[in-house]
């Protein structure tokens, strides 16, 4: 009785130790996945797209949010991929981008604020 008690407590704690360390590979190095390699979020803010220049694997969803008390768009200076329409503060625009080129845009209001997609 006693060694299948233990043997069960084996397995739990194998079990556990497995599970703690794929959640520790699957964290991305550095925490915060916003200004880092491998990120999928845009902030604009202060009138600047952040990060200027994301770097993306081939299939990424990139995520704009809009925290400026100003309208933004999200305009691609050519290219596939679709513009944003206006984006009041608080407004999210979404772009999957499935192939591998640099794409640079531009907010068509403030033309001086320009980003960059890079995707591998
Ligand atoms: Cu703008």
């Amino acid at each position: 009785m006693d060694r299948r008690v233990l043997a069960v407590i084996a397995v739990a704690a194998v079990v556990i130790i497995v599970i703690v360390a794929i959640m520790v590979m699957q964290t991305p190095p550095g925490g915060n996945g916003n200004e880092q390699l491998g990120g999928n979020m845009v902030d604009i803010r202060d009138f600047s797209f952040d990060p200027g220049t994301l770097t993306v694997a081939n299939g990424t969803t990139v995520t704009w949010t809009n925290l400026d008390s100003f309208d933004h768009t999200v305009t691609f200076d050519n290219g596939p991929f679709i513009s944003s329409e206006l984006m009041s503060r608080g407004e999210m625009f979404n772009v999957t981008f499935d192939r591998s080129g640099t794409y640079n845009y531009h907010c068509s209001i403030h033309p001086s604020m320009t980003g960059t997609i890079v995707v591998e």
